[in-house]
């Protein structure tokens, strides 16, 4: 099969996990780097080999032979760049969140839709190591049927640091942590009936709120209450890792600290670690994000390939970005939110 030749749009960032992720698959090629400031791109360009870069996407794509694009600039560019490459017939990876707006990330499906080339979301952390053990553990059936769950993300750790422009986002922790969070509780327990939520803002150095409680009740009738936060000092800082308690009526399972889960009966606890892979080039501080990078981008990848359905497909991830929208609602209405007719 020939290797599929892709460009890189935004040099920021994630891209300097995101690039070298990419390069531990086979049946890729990076052709191409776009960011608005070239010298950044040309950094990477010449770290990776790549051989061109550019300043405008227009020019990128009018020029470069491509089979896909990954977008992995800032959250407003996201529908453009999108545009951009879908009317030229080239398949479309976003960065999630995907759009800053739900009818945003509406018309972006509609478009790749429309143009008939496959549109799908980089949203990794369903693909971290101990959350994918923990539904293989709940799919086995040993606690039995679920009725509820405890879904966290709570730590203090400094993010504004390594993503500077966090802190000027309007809407802050919903969008970053909860696009992954409320993504992760689709992953594991289906789809959303309601949902009710709440936000603080603790840090009044940042624009938007740095905390939020979202409680939900499942299709399947299991009520999930995701927390999220970035003003939390606790005694043991956790970030980046997302821990989960679920209940059911046999017994508990639980995703608790250092990627350990723990199986609990009647008779017992039984204990598993499901430790990310440390491949050389990740940052240990993320290290569970930037390993499920490549396991994101090899289901990617696999579709792309016409092998299998990804998982995060734009239709899929659609889903993730009306909660994140849903929960913002709920809380500047103090409501509870129909998903169904939202
Ligand atoms: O931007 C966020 C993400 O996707 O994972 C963690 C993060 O870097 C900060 O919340």
């Amino acid at each position: 099969m020939n290797k599929l030749r892709f460009a890189v749009i935004g040099t920021g960032f994630w891209a300097n996990y995101q690039i070298p992720a990419w390069l531990e698959l086979e049946g890729v090629e990076l052709v191409a780097l776009y960011n608005r400031t070239k010298s950044k791109a040309e950094q990477l360009a010449h770290k990776y080999n790549i051989p061109a870069v550019y300043d405008s996407v227009e020019k990128l794509i009018e020029i470069e032979k491509l089979d896909f694009v990954d977008i992995i600039t800032d959250v407003d560019t996201h529908a453009p760049f999108t545009e951009l490459a879908a009317k030229k017939g080239i398949a479309v990876i976003c960065q999630k969140p995907m759009a800053p707006r739900l009818s945003i990330a509406k018309e972006m499906v509609d478009i790749c839709h429309r143009q008939q080339v496959p549109f799908l979301i980089h949203e990794n952390f369903r693909w971290q190591s101990p959350l994918r053990k923990l539904k293989e553990l709940l799919n086995s059936g040993r606690i039995g049927n679920v009725f509820k769950a405890r879904v966290m993300f709570c730590s203090g750790f400094p993010v504004f640091d390594n993503q500077p422009f966090l802190a000027e986002l309007d809407e802050f922790i919903l969008t970053d942590i909860g696009s992954h969070t409320l993504d992760i509780c689709r992953f594991l327990f289906g789809e959303v009936d309601t949902l009710f939520c709440q936000t603080h803002s603790v840090n009044k150095k940042i624009k938007g709120e740095d905390v939020a409680n979202v409680f939900m009740k499942m299709h399947n009738g299991i009520s999930c209450y995701a927390e999220m936060s970035y003003a939390s000092i606790l005694e043991y800082e956790s970030f980046p890792q997302t821990f989960v308690l679920v209940e059911g009526e046999y017994g508990s399972l639980h995703l608790t600290k250092d990627f350990e889960i723990r199986l609990t009966t009647r008779d017992g606890t039984e204990i598993w670690k499901a430790e990310p892979i440390l491949y050389p080039w990740i940052d240990p501080a993320y290290a569970v994000i930037h390993s499920s990078i490549v396991d994101c981008n090899r289901d990617i990848l696999n579709h792309l390939q016409g092998k299998t359905n990804a998982e995060t497909t734009g239709v899929d991830n659609f889903e993730t970005v009306r909660l994140v929208h849903a929960s913002y609602a709920s809380a500047k209405k103090n409501q509870l939110i129909n998903i169904n007719t939202f």
